[in-house]
């Protein structure tokens, strides 16, 4: 199986990584920037695993600047793209990226969080029977350029958005993921996946963003655990009205996230510190527009998304 990994960020190093251990799979990565891919070809990848283990892999890399072909035994027919890049990056030049270098018969696979990258390839013309979407709770931190430290094993489940499409190729993928040694499965419900995640992703992030904590953090205040479940209540409205089944235990999940990642900082307030557009807009914007089509309001993730944006764009004007 051949798999283009577009992207190298934590989880973009870490599957790449991994899925370079199994046989019979070719594993080439894009890069945004010249140095990344320079230093990826020249080192390799290191994968630390949890237990002091250190996977090395050497991989053929390139950046988005490079052609694909120029470089490699490969004939750049791959049969999957992992599309690994933040909805924020996104734009034109990488749908252009990804169709030119896709074939026939390549399927892509998404691992945004939130929504609205989909109908955005399917504006693209990229069309739906070739899009997949991947839903992980993996947890990595990408340390330098080339090496990241897999600091929790998830769950990777993947659909495909056209519901008849290719079981088998699926499979495939499924196998091939597992014997990287990922715990993957294939849903059925891909959609309501996506909006659990995203639901998790409305709570968590623009909160940790805000106060500037860990997640852990949140569960240590009863006034957090308050603001949480304002967030979550309104959420479940919108998405029970959506017709999604949502169950109580959701709560549940939204604290043990939590706790699992509790040391950690939110992807979101990496963003901001460091001065990137974060994915707000994609998460409990798509919630804020999604409610508005519901015709009702939700106030206290309307005020996150503000809060949000306003500091993203004070932190943007400091860069
Ligand atoms: O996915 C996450 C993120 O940081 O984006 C977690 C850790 C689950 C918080 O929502």
């Amino acid at each position: 199986m051949k798999i283009l990994i577009v992207g190298a960020g934590s989880l973009g190093l870490l599957f790449a990584g991994k899925l370079l251990c199994v046989a019979g799979t070719e594993v080439r990565l894009v890069t945004r920037t010249r140095q990344q891919a320079q230093l990826i070809n020249h080192n390799g990848i290191i994968v630390h695993e949890g237990d002091d283990r250190e996977v090395r892999t050497n991989i053929m890399c390139t950046s988005f600047e490079e052609p694909i072909h120029a470089d490699g035994p490969s004939d750049g027919r791959f049969d999957w793209i992992f599309l690994m890049v933040k909805q924020t990056h996104i734009n034109a030049a990488l749908l252009n990226y990804v169709m030119k270098t896709a074939a026939g018969s390549t399927k892509l696979l998404c691992f945004q969080n939130g929504v609205g990258h989909v109908e955005r390839l399917v504006e693209a013309s990229i069309p739906a029977n070739r899009i997949y979407v991947a839903v992980t709770t993996e947890a990595a931190r990408k340390d330098v350029d080339n090496a990241v430290a897999h600091t929790g094993a998830g769950i990777t489940s993947i659909g495909c958005v056209e519901k008849r499409e290719a079981r088998d190729a699926m499979f495939m993928l499924e196998n091939v993921l597992k014997s990287a040694g990922f715990h993957a499965n294939i849903a059925e419900n891909i959609e309501t996946i996506v909006w659990k995640k995203l639901l998790v992703n409305s709570v968590i992030n623009p909160l940790t963003s805000i106060m500037g904590i860990r997640n852990g953090q949140l569960l240590s205040s009863p006034h957090c655990l308050k603001l949480m479940e304002s967030l979550h209540i309104e959420a479940c409205e919108v998405l029970q009205r959506y017709g999604l089944h949502i169950s109580d235990e959701l709560w549940e999940q939204l604290l043990e996230v939590c706790k699992k990642t509790s040391a950690n900082s939110s992807s979101m307030l990496q963003d901001l510190l460091a001065g990137r557009e974060t994915e707000i807009e994609w998460i409990n914007g798509s919630l804020i527009r999604l409610a508005a089509k519901q015709h009702i309001k939700i106030p206290a993730h309307e005020a996150v998304y503000n809060m949000v944006k306003g500091l993203e764009q004070l932190k943007r004007s400091k860069h």
